[in-house]
């Protein structure tokens, strides 16, 4: 029964071995010395890939595994490299994307010193955007550490999970550890769901919102055939971080504002509101009055127990989007109802002078079909809606959390996560200096991704948070001076720098038809 030490396999080993079961052989990561054992003799099957800085790491490995729909491991060092990576961390939490966070310690004999990178409380430190966070009590405990930070970061609501392990673990024996099959999906109560189908069957004028956990579940089909059935307009709720429903569509309604009172008009006039994988609402500024239209049957559909409990009206099922939404197409079938309005698009812009909306415009015309927008330039998200429609399923990525530095490196795990498909990094001047970094990522791992810089000189989304606060000037937000094309450059990613419409149009197709990175620099008028 019991064998010798040396046959049993490292710690390095038992978990190397985990990691392939559960398909994370990407590593993101920056290395110090007490994380440097876990790779020795880096095996040939596992790719390493350097972020510049941890803030970098967590964002491509969000990128990574939202494209992949797996969780993703990052590598960080010691407590500098969990602080570094919080801004990130506290985003992967927000999006509820999975991931599992190594955070070297220092070697359990010393840590009674408190030796040079010590983390004095490793396992906090991260809290409260981690699901779970470990130190083991011992060595041999780390696989099966890393194996439950797999499964609850893959468990709804998904999210970032962290294992602290001191350095000299990695050389020590264990007994190996099996990957297991753990259930994710969660079907919500039969029952509940039957009233929701009896009450949409029988609604005069029911009206959809749909949020990011339509796309995270791949429930996109069952979403069409859903607001299709029931000739019921669909709205992208507030913020959403991932495009659930074709823009395109004639029952499209658009995209509601994160304020109570206009979103409550948005939605006045339907008898039975169905909120589809999101919260019910996610707001930016302070609003009055009720949540919800007054009358309506509200109804509403989470995979987060969390988002249920605090819903000021209705009734919240807890289930995974697809299996929920699944459920209420086998619902009875509704009465006949006439088409909602169609939703009015803008006419078409001539690009003088440059604006973001031409940007925008240009990059709906000339972009390849099927490209993938991954956005932070906060003040272009309006125009962005109006001449930039996103149509097809997993096609349009942004930050859940409202913290900027995520959508660059996003871009790249993306990129990775999705190879051969085109990647457009829509970037705010402002946004893009949070991680520029990660052009150099972009330039080693020869990722198409055409990054374009909305260039307007400031942070134009605090001058106008100025103004709806009543301040005459928002200091503070003034970028002038920086030579976007210059920094692209000196990281190995080709350039151009452009303010007019016929040099963006150029530069556009330029970038979409290269196999590398390429950087557009749109400098707007004022
Ligand atoms: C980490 C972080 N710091 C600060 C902010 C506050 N903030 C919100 S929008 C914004 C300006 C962004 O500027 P830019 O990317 O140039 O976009 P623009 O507003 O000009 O469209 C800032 C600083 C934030 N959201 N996240
Ligand atoms: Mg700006």
């Amino acid at each position: 029964m019991t064998t010798g030490a040396s046959s049993l396999p490292t710690v390095r080993s038992a978990v190397l071995s985990l990691l392939r079961s559960f398909g994370m052989t990407t590593i993101f990561g920056n290395p110090g010395s007490t994380e440097l054992p876990m790779f020795r003799e880096f095996p040939a099957d596992l790719r390493y890939v350097l972020g510049l800085q941890e803030s970098l790491a967590v964002g491509m490995a969000d990128g990574y595994a939202q494209a992949t729909r797996n969780a993703a491991l990052v590598n960080l060092h010691s407590a500098v490299g969990v602080g570094h990576a919080m801004g990130n961390i506290f985003t992967a939490f927000r999006n509820q994307t999975p991931l599992v966070l190594t955070a070297g310690q220092q070697a359990r004999s010393i840590l009674p010193f408190e030796p040079f990178l010590f983390s004095v409380q490793a396992t906090e430190l991260p809290k409260p955007y981690v699901k779970w966070s470990c130190e083991p009590a011992r060595a041999q405990d780390v696989p099966a550490a890393i194996a439950r930070a797999y499964y609850v970061a893959m468990q709804a609501p998904r999210g970032p999970t962290l294992v602290s392990i001191p350095v000299d673990d990695w050389d020590r024996n264990c007994e190996p550890v099996a990957a297991r099959k753990v259930s994710t999906a969660v079907s919500g109560d039969p029952a509940l769901l039957a009233e929701i189908s009896r009450a949409l069957a029988s609604a005069e004028r029911p009206v959809f919102v749909a949020g990011a956990a339509v796309a995270r579940d791949d429930a996109w089909d069952e979403l069409i055939r859903l607001a299709e059935r029931h000739n019921a307009p669909v709205w992208a709720s507030p913020h959403s971080a991932r495009n659930s429903f074709p823009e395109d569509h004639s029952l499209f309604a658009g995209f509601l504002a994160p304020d109570r009172e206009k979103l409550v008009r948005s939605l006045s006039g339907h008898d039975v509101l169905l909120v589809l994988g999101a919260p019910m609402f996610t707001y930016h500024v302070e609003g009055f009055g009720p949540h919800v239209p007054p009358g309506a049957q509200v109804y509403q559909l989470t995979d987060d127990p969390a988002v249920a409990s605090w819903a000021p009206a209705g009734t919240s099922v807890v289930t995974s989007l697809k299996l929920g939404i699944g459920h209420l197409l086998e619902g009875e079938m509704p009465r006949q109802r006439p088409a909602p309005p169609r939703l009015i698009r803008p006419p078409r812009l001539t690009g003088s002078p440059l604006t973001d909306s031409y940007v925008v415009q240009q990059i709906a015309a000339l972009r390849p079909k099927g490209s993938i927008i991954v956005e932070e330039a906060p003040s272009t998200r309006g125009p962005m809606h109006d001449y930039l429609p996103i149509v097809a399923r997993d096609t349009f990525y942004t930050c859940a959390s409202g913290g900027l530095g995520h959508a660059l490196p996003a871009a790249v795990g993306i990129a990775l996560g999705r190879p051969g498909e085109r990647v457009i990094a829509l970037l705010g001047d402002g946004s893009s200096m949070y991680s520029i970094q990660g052009l150099w990522s972009a330039a080693q791992l020869k990722l198409p991704i055409t990054f374009v810089i909305v260039n307007n000189a400031r942070y134009e989304a605090l001058r106008s948070f100025g103004r709806h606060f009543g301040l005459e000037k928002t200091e503070g937000t003034d970028l002038a001076g920086i030579d976007f094309s210059g920094i692209a450059r000196a990281q190995g990613v080709k350039a151009e720098r452009v303010s007019t419409a016929a040099g963006l149009d150029q530069a556009l197709q330029t970038a979409f038809a290269l196999n590398q990175p390429m950087l557009i620099d749109a400098v707007l008028v004022d």
